[in-house]
């Protein structure tokens, strides 16, 4: 299902029937991208998402991080080929993912037995080294400066 990411407003997205308990051997996708008017020209923005609320049946062991059972995860891309930034169970994630780029992929899986209430999480878009907690401040920086060269060379500076 694709949903947009904006830098003005955030986009929810959740477990089928949050926040009832999620359905047994589901899959769910989602491609976000960032909003169009932001995804030009080189980019120099990037989507993070936000856990609102988080409850998966837990994998085995919780020193051991794995999800073998039920899990969200998350790629680096438009599809699951990409690079995986983590995949997620249980009450435990990260307070935030960036993708590194315009596109995020987000699936979710359960298997045969057990259910849980699910998850609501907001993806928006923010400048890359932009936000208070993203530290990539020296590719920010290049970025803009390339875009910086760009609109002189097509005259709109
Ligand atoms: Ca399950």
């Amino acid at each position: 299902m694709p949903v947009i990411a904006s830098a003005s407003y955030n986009t929810t997205i959740e477990s089928p029937d949050y926040p009832l308990d999620y359905h047994n051997n589901s899959e769910c996708k989602w491609g976000v991208q960032i909003e169009d008017k932001l995804d030009f020209p080189f980019g120099g923005y990037v989507i993070k998402v936000i856990f609102n609320d988080f409850k998966l049946q837990a994998g085995q062991d919780s020193s051991v991080p794995s999800c073998p059972y039920d899990n969200l995860t998350f790629y680096d891309g438009y599809s699951e080929s990409y690079p995986l930034l983590g995949s997620y169970c249980g009450t435990v994630h990260p307070e935030v993912i960036y993708s590194n780029a315009s596109y995020l992929y987000i699936k979710f899986r359960t298997d045969s037995t057990i259910t849980s209430r699910g998850f609501r999480i907001s993806v928006s878009v923010v400048g890359a080294g932009n936000d208070s907690e993203h530290s990539r401040q020296s590719l920010y920086t290049s970025q803009v400066a390339h875009q910086a060269g760009a609109y002189e060379r097509r005259g709109l500076a």
